[in-house]
């Protein structure tokens, strides 16, 4: 077993809970319905707080709001320079509040508070920093057209952007859409998952200290088939962002057909290969492989589920990969040194139990892990699959949790293809010396990400997304602005051409 216990009664943050009403221009309001529904510690199973239940009418509101501060402004008409301020003033103010974001968000999701502090706040904080930057660098263009005229490309906001963001990153999925959608002019209406929804809150509570204008960020916590829904499918949204699971990928974006055929982008689900060459240091590699998977409790939309190990060194991997796993702490998130916390809800917990079921029925072999970790919470052993065939349910879907399989490759072009035989096409990554097969693989991989001899290098300025069904457009990066602006070509007559 792993090297550190649950601990029975669970550390609890020095925190009020202020923020559970939704967002709605500029004002922390009930529901309509009245409605809350309970946010819950994955730890123990118990309520954290009870939050504000968001449904299609408060969706009406929160678009109206955002429609109101678009069309009437002051936002998209301020200088951009304005709004840049804005935005450096909210990063300034969530990295002064780092230690409480980190601890909202270890206690409504379950992930280790150091890794929270260190890892994901920095970034959150860098996303605004870097989108606050492009405000003021984003312009149009003049085209030399055939003929005596004057043309102009004018880049606009493109009005009312709905997101709708998953459990796994809350601050981080929040950074990556509201960043690009507020540098580019446009008014929000972000929808949280039901799983996290208070830094969400929290962030809002921070942007109306940084001087946002009311009902520019508007935040609805709430379900998926409600609140989620009927984002999707407004009229009024110009635009909608979405991350979370293939299959609610596709009802969004056929919501956002049947209604106004809003564009959308989307970023899915993944099922990455990460593969080591015969040259790798093992050690090296063991530890990449084994980041690349359980990072996050293994929630990454690219863990790097399928590790295929060149044959003539798999024995050796296989077993310092399982020791690796046997040794990851697992316990409660603020514990110091704890690597590993709770999976995010029982549905996930159960789901990634019943593929561990499925792994051990297909006859993989279980090399260690396999059951669930403690009495309490969501916790999930580390698990190792050894033997694992490409056609086994555990390397076809995404399972979402500590499950890592490992497979042998022998043939570098034959490796290619098996890691290209999958609906998704997140991530991926390459362990090698050689730059031949470096060059190689990843020309060869059909994935939107791949990580060379490193694993989950994540950069404000680096764009992110999916081939396949992994998801359509880029985020992150000077790309997702695209996402986030109209292109509107003006066109006339150049009566004296003065060349
Ligand atoms: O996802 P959903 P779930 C994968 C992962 C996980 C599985 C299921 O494999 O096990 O998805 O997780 C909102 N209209 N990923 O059920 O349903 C929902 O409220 C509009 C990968 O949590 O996709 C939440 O805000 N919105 C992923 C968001 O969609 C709807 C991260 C994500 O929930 C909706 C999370 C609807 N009909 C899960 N139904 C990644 N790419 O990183 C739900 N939602």
């Amino acid at each position: 077993t792993s090297s550190a216990a649950v601990i029975d009664e669970p550390i609890i943050p020095p925190l009020q809970i202020n923020y559970t009403k939704l967002l709605i221009n500029g004002q922390f309001v009930d529901s309509a319905s009245g409605k809350t529904f309970p946010t819950l510690d994955p730890r123990t199973g118990e309520v954290i707080a009870h939050v504000a239940e968001g449904d299609a009418e408060d969706i009406n509101r929160a678009v109206s709001a955002a429609r109101k501060a678009f069309d009437e402004g002051p936002w998209p008409r301020m200088t951009a320079y304005e709004r840049s301020r804005i935005m450096l003033r909210f990063a300034d103010l969530a990295e002064k509040h780092t230690q409480e974001l980190a601890q909202l968000e270890t206690w409504d999701n379950g992930k280790p508070y150091e890794q929270a502090l260190t890892a994901e706040l920095p970034l959150f904080v860098r996303l605004f920093h870097y989108y606050a930057g492009w405000a003021d660098k984003i312009h149009g263009l003049t085209v030399p057209a055939d003929g005596p005229h004057h043309v102009q490309v004018l880049h606009e906001p493109i009005g009312v952007a709905g997101q709708i963001i998953p459990w796994n990153f809350p601050l981080l999925m929040l950074a990556w859409k509201v960043g690009p959608a507020l540098a580019c002019g446009n008014t929000i209406v972000l929808k949280s998952a039901e799983q996290t929804p208070l830094t969400a809150l929290y962030v809002a509570k921070l942007f109306q200290e940084a001087g946002l204008p009311d009902g520019v960020l508007n935040v609805v916590s709430g379900y998926g088939s409600t609140a989620g829904a009927a984002l999707a499918s407004h009229m009024d949204v110009d635009k909608l962002a979405f991350t979370g699971s293939t299959n609610t990928g596709k009802v969004v974006l056929e919501l956002a057909a049947r209604s106004n055929l809003k564009p959308v982008t989307l970023e899915l689900g993944g099922k990455s290969p990460f593969i080591v060459c015969d040259d790798a240091d093992v050690d090296h590699a063991v530890e990449l492989a084994h980041f690349a998977l359980f990072f996050n409790q293994g929630q990454c939309c690219c863990a790097g589920s399928r590790t295929y190990v060149h044959e003539r060194i798999y024995d050796e991997f296989v077993d310092k990969a399982k020791a690796r796993a046997l040794g990851r702490t697992v316990g409660d998130p603020f514990k110091n040194g704890i690597e590993q916390g709770p999976q995010i809800d029982l549905k996930q917990f159960e789901k990634v139990l019943r593929y561990i079921k499925s792994g051990i029925d297909s006859d993989a072999t279980l090399e260690c892990g396999g059951d669930r970790f403690g009495s309490k919470g969501y916790f999930v052993q580390p698990t190792v699959f050894s033997n694992v065939k490409d056609d086994m349910l555990i390397a076809q879907d995404e399972i979402f949790g500590p499950v890592q399989s490992i497979l042998k490759f022998k043939d570098v072009d034959k490796v290619i293809k098996r890691a290209n035989a999958t609906r998704y096409g997140l991530a991926a990554g390459v362990f090698t010396t050689n730059i031949d097969k470096a060059n190689t693989i990843s020309r060869g991989l059909k994935a939107g990400t791949v990580w060379i001899n490193c694993y989950d290098i994540f950069d404000a300025a680096i764009p992110f997304g999916g081939y396949k069904m992994s998801g359509i457009g880029r985020e992150k990066g000077v790309y997702s602005l695209n996402n986030y602006l109209q292109v509107k070509s003006v066109i006339s007559p150049l009566k004296n051409p003065a060349w």
